[in-house]
């Protein structure tokens, strides 16, 4: 069974439980500043959104194919060579298989519901898995900077958004969210606070809520 999947037998009334972290680990702690998320319309607007964009072959499920997808859409973006393309693709498959960690069937065959995948989810947001989705995204972080120079470009970015089948004519306003010291690249630190806040604010006002380009009805 998934990770998701399974996320459906964590009971309802689970709170958050605050790891063990010390001052070195402050980004590690990001995702525990956040209080219980509440499922309020603008959340359940932009998990919508975030699924759909990762459902790149739009079928209504996440599976290992939209993750390839991914992968070959971004390598086809910015021509990369044989080695940087297996090197994106490894990460894919890396996220894909945090996706289905603990499955005993065949994870190309698994697939996750959009529609439940957001009630899932909002009891996932708010167990000890936080804990798990800054280590996911930290790895989503690595194979968006493609050039491994420990940044993201304006060009990483419109790829990233290119791989999820964003529009990238949103890329360079969304950019300019992340970058916030306004240097021309999106730090990791950067690129974490702004995804978590994506995932785990209910705040309707900040200016993360485009994360994954304009939100989807
Ligand atoms: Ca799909
Ligand atoms: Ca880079
Ligand atoms: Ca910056």
């Amino acid at each position: 069974m998934s990770r998701l999947l399974r996320i459906t037998q964590l009971r309802p009334h689970l709170r958050l439980v605050q790891p063990f972290s010390t001052e070195a680990e402050r980004l590690h702690e990001l995702p525990f500043k956040y209080p219980e998320v509440k499922g309020s319309p603008i959340w359940m607007e932009k998990m919508r959104t975030w699924f759909f964009r990762q459902d790149v072959d739009r079928d209504g499920y996440l599976s290992k194919g939209d993750f390839e997808q991914q992968a070959r859409r971004i390598t086809e973006f910015m021509k990369l060579n044989d080695e940087q393309a297996k090197k994106l693709m490894d990460n894919r498959m890396h996220i894909w298989k945090y996706y289905v960690s603990g499955d005993p069937d065949n994870s190309d065959t698994v697939k996750i519901p959009d529609v439940e995948g957001k009630r899932r989810f909002l009891l996932a947001v708010n167990s000890t898995l936080r804990q798990s989705f800054f280590e996911t995204f930290s790895i989503h972080f690595d194979g968006i900077d493609l050039n491994n120079d420990g940044e993201i470009s304006q060009e990483e970015h419109a790829a990233f958004f290119y791989g999820y089948n964003i529009p990238t004519e949103f890329s360079p306003e969304v950019f300019k969210t992340l970058d916030t010291n306004n240097d021309g690249h999106v730090s990791r630190e950067q690129f974490l606070t702004a995804y978590l806040d994506f995932i785990f604010s209910e705040d309707p006002d900040s200016k993360h809520v485009h994360f994954c380009g304009p939100l989807l009805k």
